[in-house]
């Protein structure tokens, strides 16, 4: 049931003792300079005597940029609430899943229908059919699906097939994309492991990365000499065909044309990571957009609806030498949850029902012209780049194309520029080497508000 906005003609939803406004309105609540943010801190200082870093994924440890992560109530539409009241617009969105803002109603129904049923049975349901069917139908190399419980596993799943498939053991990666916590992939990875400068995470044994060959993303050249010499050793090579791990960054047609041709030509299995671009830059995904088809396709967090959820899919004739129809183990307890596999039939009917990236496209493309100008009026260093409803502000005068360039930002500057924001409510991903991420819940009130807000703390800080 909504409210109206208790400032404008917006309909708002009244929450327990919070309330849904306009951004206008935000005067009435606690927004704007010298937060207070006594409860977070409380909160925070405790969750560090029960969890490492006091988080649960080191990616919203604020690592990058210091001082304590922000303790959340709840979000709603394009707006996060901390436990202080604080009302801030959100461009993390859960890391992406968001696409739709928080608590999307269809989403939310189909949930509580399905907690209705059961919560997890171990065993086949209809849903896991509903949705492997929908993830085949939007994505356009996909002809089998498994599912999983996270990108992490749908990654490593992906990597152990491709070895399965091929008999061969070596892996390409690119400096600067991440595809999880996968120990062979640990290795020069973007994200947290980049923001916390351990791209070669302790624990990862030499063993473990020895199969794994690291190239630079968009170098043809690269990819090129590492097919002439070991091409008949290579199983796979997997990349974010949208990078968002060390910013976002977008791939070179010829590079995504050589990928693909010498992958063919050498029997090595192609892997689009699209757990963070897949559904979020075209509803079929990077390889839709760009017209170039993978073997494999890994998939996270908007197929999940926000609820723990990956995919690995692809060519069935490699997709059948998966266990129990092919030699190739992978198994979980939680798989197809009938929780998580309703959000993710809700979520991905909605995008395909009623697409919302021609109004994103608008809505992202202004936010970026206005950060843009903002930049541009303040002088210094820096560079956007955007695809989509995934966009970055570098503070680098280059434009940023690879791990090389985007290593160059000056991240001291991003994390006055994030708490800058913050203290005006606006919460941008806590590092440099992040997407942020437009929803379609986002108005232009609050792209605006967004611009101004970065003007002003972009010249407090250039
Ligand atoms: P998860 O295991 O976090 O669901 O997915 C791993 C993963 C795989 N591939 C890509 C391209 C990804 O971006 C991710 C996870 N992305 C990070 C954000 N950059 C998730 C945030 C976090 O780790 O907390």
């Amino acid at each position: 049931m909504g409210f109206n906005c208790e400032h404008c003609t917006a309909i708002g939803t009244r929450l327990s003792d919070y309330r849904i406004i306009c951004f206008d309105g935000l005067e009435n609540t606690k927004v704007g300079g010298g937060m207070n943010r006594t409860k977070s801190k409380t909160e925070f200082d405790r969750a560090k005597t029960l969890m490492p870093g006091g988080v649960n994924s080191a990616a919203r440890a604020f690592g990058a940029v210091g001082g304590d992560p922000i303790v959340f109530d709840r979000g709603q539409g394009a707006y996060l609430f901390d436990v202080d009241g604080n009302q801030y617009i959100d461009y993390i969105g859960s890391w992406g899943p968001m696409i739709l803002g928080h608590q999307f109603q269809a989403v939310k129904d189909a949930v509580h229908a399905a907690v209705e049923k059961g919560t997890s049975f171990g065993a086949p349901t209809v849903a896991e059919n509903e949705l492997a069917d929908l993830i085949i139908e939007a994505m356009p190399s996909v002809e089998m699906v498994r599912l999983v419980n996270s990108g992490t596993e749908a990654t490593m799943s992906a990597i152990r097939l491709a070895r399965g498939y091929t008999g061969r053991d070596v892996v390409v990666k690119f400096a600067g994309n991440y595809h999880g916590h996968v120990d062979s992939l640990l290795v020069a990875a973007g994200s947290a492991a980049a923001t916390l400068a351990v791209p070669n995470s302790p624990g990862v044994t030499l063993g473990t990365s020895a199969d794994t060959m690291v190239l630079g993303y968009n170098d043809v050249e690269g990819i090129e000499a590492a097919f002439a010499s070991s091409g008949d050793k290579i199983a796979a090579v997997i990349l974010e065909p949208v990078c968002g791990n060390m910013g976002c960054v977008t791939p070179t047609p010829e590079f995504l044309s050589a990928l693909r041709n010498l992958t063919q030509a050498n029997g090595s299995v192609l892997i689009f990571d699209e757990v963070m671009c897949g559904f979020r830059v075209a509803g079929g995904g990077a390889q839709s957009l760009f017209g170039v088809m993978p073997d494999l396709t890994t998939m996270g967090k908007i197929v999940g609806g926000g609820l723990p959820l990956g995919a690995f899919a692809g060519k069935k004739e490699i997709m059948q030498h998966v266990l129990p129809s092919g030699k190739v183990y992978q198994a979980g307890t939680l798989s197809g949850n009938p929780i998580a596999t309703a959000a993710g039939i809700a979520m991905l009917t909605a995008l395909r029902d009623d697409p919302p990236y021609q109004r994103l496209e608008a809505i992202s493309a202004r936010l970026e012209t206005g950060l843009r100008k903002a930049a541009q009026s303040a002088g210094g260093d820096f560079s956007i780049n955007r695809v989509g409803s995934m966009m970055t502000l570098f503070f680098n005068a280059h434009t940023v194309t690879d791990w090389e360039s985007a290593s160059k930002c000056d991240t001291q500057k991003f994390a006055k520029y994030f708490w800058g924001l913050i203290e005006r409510g606006i919460y941008m991903p806590c590092s440099q080497f992040e997407a942020l991420f437009i929803s379609n819940a986002h108005t232009e009130q609050d792209i605006d508000k967004t611009i101004d807000a970065a003007k002003a703390v972009i010249a407090e800080i250039k």
